[in-house]
């Protein structure tokens, strides 16, 4: 199989050896390590399709990858597989300005279509802070969602027309990106989310949106964590609200202590919100009305573009600090926003109980419901029992498991908490209807 997956892709894009294959086997956390026989990195979409075509032929199961920033263990070969890297296939075609659309190949970067939209003069408002590495290809597949959901929803919403290849090599094409177009079902929409288990995305018909031309940019400090869940309800009076991001003073003293930067208050304080409005007209006093009705203990306005960027840089080095202390158990769950404050006050206490000495790091996109439960201190004996409790917690609220990271291979044990019986049974239907050897992500997703 190697040699001919050679023929068709050129040896120099098959790579084998434990060198070569080192960080297409490796997770962005660290805490997942495959192995696989090689990596295969086509140079379009006719050889993504020759790729699984000879993969089905052969039974090879394959691991599709765009920029390995998943974060559930749905990137990386765990069972051996293939791995299929879709970053050569990086190409951002013209944007179509009557459209406010552009087409852009799986393997480009978030930044690159951010860059292109830019240059445009419009905006492509999905944004994550893995932005120079997260590819459309593994955003489609993961649904990524990210800062602006409030505001702009997830990339499902941004899907305007995709191109994939199916398990069997059969590629499908749907990319003039017509607004109005009740022609069936909606494929674009199925890959996405399906975590690479039902095609492979080889590129995606993106819409963008006009700039706005005013931004204001706040950090909102709170006495305790549940007054600052309790304020979401007043900044969504904002019309242009387009960010709330959660931080609580633990996470914020953590980024502070690793790199540096903090909020422009003389003291921490228990929890944060980062607001952001954007729009036509200048929102600040819009926002500021709603700030006040949320009673903040203290407010920092940034008023420039350092200054924005400086309380930004805050909230999107949670990540990497966490990671420092070693790879977290990372939960990325939504709640009802009735439930937020009580999860939020609930949650650590579930951790310790299931992991005596576990640390919990908390922080998220309060607009949405959605916080990231990081755990660290645990793993690797703890991890089972603290993700368990927690998703348990989560799914007794009435939330969801996952709320954009996707169920990759970590999370599957736990889909029935969320899924009943007859939606799994669907999941397995569709699944066999376009993978019937299930060579695409056999790991991931499904129980
Ligand atoms: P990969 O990690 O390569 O793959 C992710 C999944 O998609 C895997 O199951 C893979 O098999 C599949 N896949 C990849 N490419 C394809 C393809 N072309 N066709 C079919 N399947 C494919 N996510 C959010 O939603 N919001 C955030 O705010 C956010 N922030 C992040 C911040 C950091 C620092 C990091 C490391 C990750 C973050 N993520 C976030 C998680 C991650 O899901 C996103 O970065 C992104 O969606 C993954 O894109 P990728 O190209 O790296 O995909
Ligand atoms: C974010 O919002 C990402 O910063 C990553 O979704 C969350 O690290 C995490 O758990
Ligand atoms: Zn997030």
């Amino acid at each position: 199989v190697i040699e001919e997956l050679r023929g068709i892709v050129g040896a120099a894009h098959v790579l084998t050896g434990a060198d070569a294959v080192a960080r297409y086997v490796r997770d962005w956390t660290g805490r997942f390590t495959g192995a696989t026989p090689a990596v295969v990195r086509p140079a379009d979409t006719a050889e993504v399709a020759a790729v699984l075509a000879l993969c089905a032929r052969d039974g090879t199961p394959v691991v599709p990858q765009g920029g390995n920033t998943g974060l559930v263990g749905g990137s990386v070969p765990l069972h051996g597989e293939v791995v299929l890297s879709l970053e050569r296939l990086r190409a951002v075609g013209p944007v179509d300005p009557a459209a406010a659309q552009l087409t852009a190949g799986a393997g480009a970067t978030l930044a690159d279509v951010q860059a292109a939209a830019a240059g445009a003069g419009l905006l492509y408002p999905v944004d994550l802070s893995a932005r120079g590495s997260a590819t459309v290809g593994g955003m489609v597949a993961t649904n990524a969602g990210g800062l602006h959901v409030v505001r702009y929803g997830d990339t499902r919403g941004r899907l305007a027309g995709y191109e994939a290849v199916l398990a069997d090599g059969t590629v499908l094409r749907h990319l003039a990106g017509l607004e109005k177009d009740n022609t069936g079902y909606d494929l674009g929409a199925l890959l996405c989310g399906s975590e690479g288990t039902l095609g492979v995305v080889t590129a995606a018909r993106l819409r963008l949106v006009a700039r706005p031309r005013h931004r204001v940019t706040a950090l909102l400090a709170f006495s305790s964590v549940a007054a600052a869940a309790g304020a979401v309800a007043e900044l969504r009076q904002v019309e242009s609200l387009t960010a709330a991001e959660l931080m609580v003073r633990e996470g914020v003293a953590l980024v502070r202590d690793r790199f540096g930067v903090a909020p422009p208050f003389a003291e921490l304080h228990p929890a944060y919100l980062l607001v952001e409005a954007a729009a036509g007209h200048d929102p600040v006093d819009e926002l500021a009305a709603a700030a006040d009705r949320a009673e903040p203990d203290d407010v920092a306005v940034a008023d420039s573009p350092d200054a924005r960027a400086a309380l930004w840089e805050v909230r999107e080095r949670h990540t990497e600090a966490v990671n420092l202390l070693g790879p977290p158990v990372k939960l990325d769950v939504t709640l009802p926003h009735a439930r937020l404050a009580a999860f939020l006050e609930a949650v650590g206490t579930t951790v310790e109980a299931s992991c005596p000495g576990a640390r919990t790091w908390l922080f998220g996109h309060a607009a949405d419901g959605n916080v990231h439960v990081n755990v660290t201190g645990c793993a690797p004996a703890g991890d089972d029992a603290v993700t368990a409790a927690v998703l348990e917690l989560v799914a007794e609220q009435g939330g969801s498991i996952s709320a954009e990271h996707g169920i990759g291979t970590v999370k599957r044990a736990y889909l029935h908490l969320v899924r009943t019986p007859a939606e799994i049974a669907t999941f397995r239907r569709l699944k066999s209807a376009l993978d019937p050897q299930a060579i695409l992500n056999p790991h991931v997703l499904l129980p």
